[in-house]
């Protein structure tokens, strides 16, 4: 049975603080606990300092470009259902440049995991703002401070039929870690959340704020406007599962035998000429 050390891959190049530790810490054990090996699964990232999980996280893996986790990571899913996909990667990544695939996914309803690490900044590109940074937040690029408001991305997977929705914090490994297992046993398409300080570039969402500021759910909603009002009312500053539902997934609800077709390579010349005259 494989271990946490079974997972570890390269040094990681983080910030010695930064929150992206015990993200990835939580997701090792979390493989480990759930009797996982490094080859039943893969994570997908896009691009930033939290995308780098990828190359830290020993299991069949791809470093993508940036805000494209999420059909990448879905398209693994399809070729082999087996296969326990996780795309990860950060804010910026998932709820800027990657918003699109985010709302199609939560849709879709493909059972995998999506793991954002929030530091509500640009790490990686040296502390510009995110489109998860806070209202007045002053960067670099935002001298008189941040004049948007930020994406909610609970709210926006309620209201988009997410059936998995979640968020965590890097300063609580262990309810991050029992998270992310039941993330990865929902069948179908899970969010975690995670609030996961920039220790270099935010100096104001840091441990200490989410320590003082953060409100647990210990029992998740069972309606949707429910969790919405008590997201909001709470400024989006909660941790716990908000929300899940049972529903089909997509491959499921296709009814297509995925293992024999694709992953077992049990195409013939045949059904792939059919495939092409359609789309060609
Ligand atoms: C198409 C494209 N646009 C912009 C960039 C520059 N870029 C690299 S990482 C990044 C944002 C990183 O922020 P986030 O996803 O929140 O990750 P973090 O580094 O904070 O973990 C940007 C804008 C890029 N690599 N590709
Ligand atoms: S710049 Fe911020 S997000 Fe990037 S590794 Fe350092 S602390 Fe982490």
């Amino acid at each position: 049975m494989a271990t946490v050390k079974d997972f570890k891959g390269d040094v990681s190049t983080w910030c010695p603080g930064c929150g992206d530790f015990s993200v990835m810490a939580a997701l090792q054990r979390a493989a480990v606990n759930m009797g996982l090996e490094p080859h039943q699964m893969s994570v997908i990232s896009g691009i930033g300092c939290s995308s780098k999980i990828s190359e830290y996280t020993r299991t069949y893996g791809f470093h993508g470009i940036h805000g494209r986790s999420l059909p990448v990571a879905q398209g693994a899913k399809m070729a082999n259902p087996e296969l326990t996909v996780i795309a990860s990667g950060g804010d910026g990544d998932g709820y800027g440049i990657g918003v699109g695939h985010f709302i199609h996914a939560v849709r879709r309803n493909i059972d995998i995991t999506y793991l954002v690490m929030d530091n509500q900044i640009y790490g990686l590109t040296k502390g510009q703002t995110s489109p998860r940074s806070q209202h007045d937040f002053v960067t670099k690029t935002t001298a008189k401070g941040n004049k948007e408001y930020p994406v909610d991305p609970i709210s926006t997977a309620l209201s988009n039929g997410g059936t998995f929705i979640a968020q965590g914090y890097s300063g609580d490994v262990k309810n991050l870690t029992e998270i992310i297992e039941k993330a990865i046993s929902h069948k179908g398409f899970s969010l975690v959340n995670v609030f996961s300080p920039c220790v270099t570039f935010n100096k104001i969402n840091t441990y200490n704020f989410f320590k003082d500021n953060l409100v647990h759910i210990d029992q998740a909603f069972s309606s949707r406007t429910e969790a919405i009002n008590y997201v909001k009312e709470h400024n989006g500053l909660v941790t716990g599962i908000v929300y899940e539902e049972e529903q089909q997934d997509f491959q499921s609800q296709l009814g297509i035998d995925w293992n024999m077709h694709v992953s077992s390579g049990d195409m013939d010349a045949d059904m792939i000429h059919e495939i092409e005259k359609t789309f060609m």
